[in-house]
């Protein structure tokens, strides 16, 4: 069901995310064998390296050239927060497995991974601070930006009314807010011009809201085994995203129901009906819809773009990721 992003079939992408995997396992060497264990876990695991990807298309704009050393860094600044972000958020949720592997608070405790979790933004502020002020300041009010997402996600939690403004605020906070930055961090140690730096950032969070939208309705759609995980896993730890607070908000006795299922801890076999009522209802059209909103802005952005490899994959990249979800 995964789509295969126009942006990893881009000139020079395969060994540049190979360039990629090498500082980031540099970035985090320590002497100490122990946390240089605790900080490579993930990082060996693998994972998408979507915001490297991303920095690195914003940087390749308009130029059919390899990107700089300095590019990478200002890369891997943004997957080192990711990975700090996955570290916390891993304790916060319980989660026992990441990327194929055991969750590093699985296998060393909450106590270690969150100091671990601390030492890769550490490490980014580091890495980014080498590439300037600007680049440095931006990536500080980002981790800013994914807390407060995180807030507001925490706030709402097992919140029936929750609104639909509540749940766009939090995942641009918690999820395309270091899109936006991954893009904008490439593009400005790139050099580009000040506009193409204001329209990639603009592509960036478009992106990673279409990002967030699609990774929810996954969440209600794939099965278990696709997931890697439950489905309705958001539902059952009391996170409504967009599909469920559309078909709560739609005018039906399904919606009452489901109202009834929520608001607590499932019970019994009721994460399976409140999964039918939602998959069988008009929530996840509606949220492609919005998720179609913002392919539109990122597409429009993409106009603003010289010609390039890179800008024909950014334009359509968002789309494919949404047809992902699209059956
Ligand atoms: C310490 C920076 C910091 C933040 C604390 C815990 C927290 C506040 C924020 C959590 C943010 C979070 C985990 C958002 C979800 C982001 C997301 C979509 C993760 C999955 O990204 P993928 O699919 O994962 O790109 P891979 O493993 O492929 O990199």
């Amino acid at each position: 069901m995964s789509a295969v992003s126009p942006l990893l079939s881009l000139p020079f992408m395969a060994t540049d995310r190979e360039r990629v995997d090498r500082a980031l396992r540099t970035a985090v060497e320590t002497k100490d064998s122990h946390l240089n264990e605790l900080a490579s876990h993930l990082i060996i695991a693998g994972g998408k390296r979507l915001r490297p990807v991303l920095s690195i298309a914003a940087a390749q704009v308009g130029s059919e050239s390899a990107v700089s050393d300095e590019v990478i860094q200002g890369s891997i600044a943004c997957e080192l927060v990711h990975l700090g972000s996955l570290y916390h958020d891993d304790v916060m949720d319980e989660s026992m497995t990441r990327r194929g592997v055991d969750t590093v608070n699985a296998r060393w405790g909450n106590l270690q991974a969150i100091l671990a979790g601390d030492f890769m933004l550490a490490k980014a502020s580091e890495v980014s601070a080498a590439l300037g002020t600007e680049v440095v300041t931006l990536l500080a009010q980002t981790i800013g930006k994914l807390c407060e997402g995180q807030i507001e996600e925490l706030r709402a939690t097992y919140n029936v009314s929750r609104s639909i403004p509540s749940y766009l605020v939090s995942i641009e906070g918690k999820t395309a807010s270091l899109f936006a930055t991954a893009a904008r961090i490439g593009a400005i140690v790139a050099g580009q011009d000040r506009k193409l730096i204001d329209a990639l950032t603009i592509y960036g969070t478009a992106y990673g809201m279409v990002f967030q939208i699609v990774d929810d309705i996954l969440d209600v759609i794939a099965t278990d085994d696709e997931l890697g995980k439950r489905a309705g896993h958001d539902m059952e730890e009391g996170v409504y995203t967009l599909p469920v607070l559309l078909t709560l908000s739609s005018d039906s006795t399904d919606a009452i129901e489901l109202r009834d299922l929520l608001g607590r801890p499932f019970v019994g076999n009721e994460r399976d009906k409140a999964l039918q009522i939602v998959r069988s209802n008009s929530g996840i059209a509606s949220a492609i819809e919005t998720a179609l909103d913002y392919v539109a802005i990122a597409e429009v952005e993409c106009n603003k773009l010289p010609a390039s490899s890179a800008t024909t994959a950014l334009r359509t990249a968002p789309r494919i990721l949404l047809e992902s979800v699209i059956r």
